[in-house]
């Protein structure tokens, strides 16, 4: 039986992510496979097609607004997000549905959790720094659960109907963060699954540094009348 479960690619412009990946992916456990497309220009949208993945567009860009294009469209119980550009594990993909399957609300895919890998290289690690303290803010302000130690990666899994419910409104990259408040506002169960991250397998990153570090901030700072300080 096939997972009631939408299992959802996130591209622009991996082709040679795809290309690399394509086989470890397990297309074959999911109900339903399908593409949200940035508006790729780099042969990716022809790679899904041939293999027959149907390529959902955004109106406009933004990985925010790819999470809600994927789930609106999805008809299926749940939900993992995966970005093939070579950060992220195949391996983990029905890990992350297995910990939402065994009563999780929200399972992440953790780069900072024990048995981790962060994939960056840099000595001084920054992104790992702001990652982690962006991640200990989250925290403090708005957890009463467990510590959560990866608020911010993409790769993750929910259930689709509680997604919609939470009524997120981050378009671009903190998205991901948005999600993680609200469901420790809402007191969601979140398992952190610890995961090792990959190089990246071509092309670039999107998310560039500071300006994606400010808007976390702002998410944070929206998100702040919810938060344990105003009780
Ligand atoms: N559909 C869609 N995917 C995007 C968009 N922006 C980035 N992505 C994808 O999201 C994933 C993560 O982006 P990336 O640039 O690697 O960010 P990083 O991993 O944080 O450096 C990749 O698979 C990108 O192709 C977007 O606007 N729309
Ligand atoms: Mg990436």
């Amino acid at each position: 039986m096939k997972r009631d479960c939408t299992l959802v690619l996130l591209t622009l412009n991996e082709i040679d992510g795809l290309r690399l990946l394509w086989d470890d992916i397990p297309i074959g456990k999911f109900k339903t496979v399908l593409a949200v497309d940035g508006g790729s220009t780099d042969g990716s949208r022809e790679f899904l097609a041939e293999r027959g993945v149907p390529i959902l567009d955004q109106s406009i860009p933004g990985r925010g607004v790819a999470f809600r294009v994927a789930a609106e469209a999805s008809r299926d119980e749940r939900i993992v997000y995966y970005s093939p550009d070579g950060n992220e594990d195949p391996a983990d993909i029905e890990r992350l549905d297995d910990l939402i399957i065994a009563g999780h609300d929200l399972a992440i895919a953790s780069r900072f959790a024990e048995g981790s890998v962060n994939e960056e290289t840099d000595t001084l690690r920054p992104r790992a720094r702001v990652n982690q303290t962006l991640t200990w803010l989250a925290n403090q302000l708005f957890n009463e659960g467990e510590y959560v130690t990866d608020t911010i990666n993409g790769f993750r899994a929910m259930r689709r109907r509680a997604f919609l419910d939470m009524d997120t409104s981050v378009k671009r990259f903190p998205i991901e963060y948005q999600i993680t408040i609200r469901a420790m506002r809402r007191r969601w169960r979140i398992a952190d699954l610890p995961t090792i991250e990959g190089q990246r397998a071509g092309g670039e990153s999107k998310a560039i540094s500071w300006p994606v570090g400010k808007d976390h901030l702002k998410v944070l700072f929206s998100e702040l009348p919810g938060s344990r300080l105003f009780g």
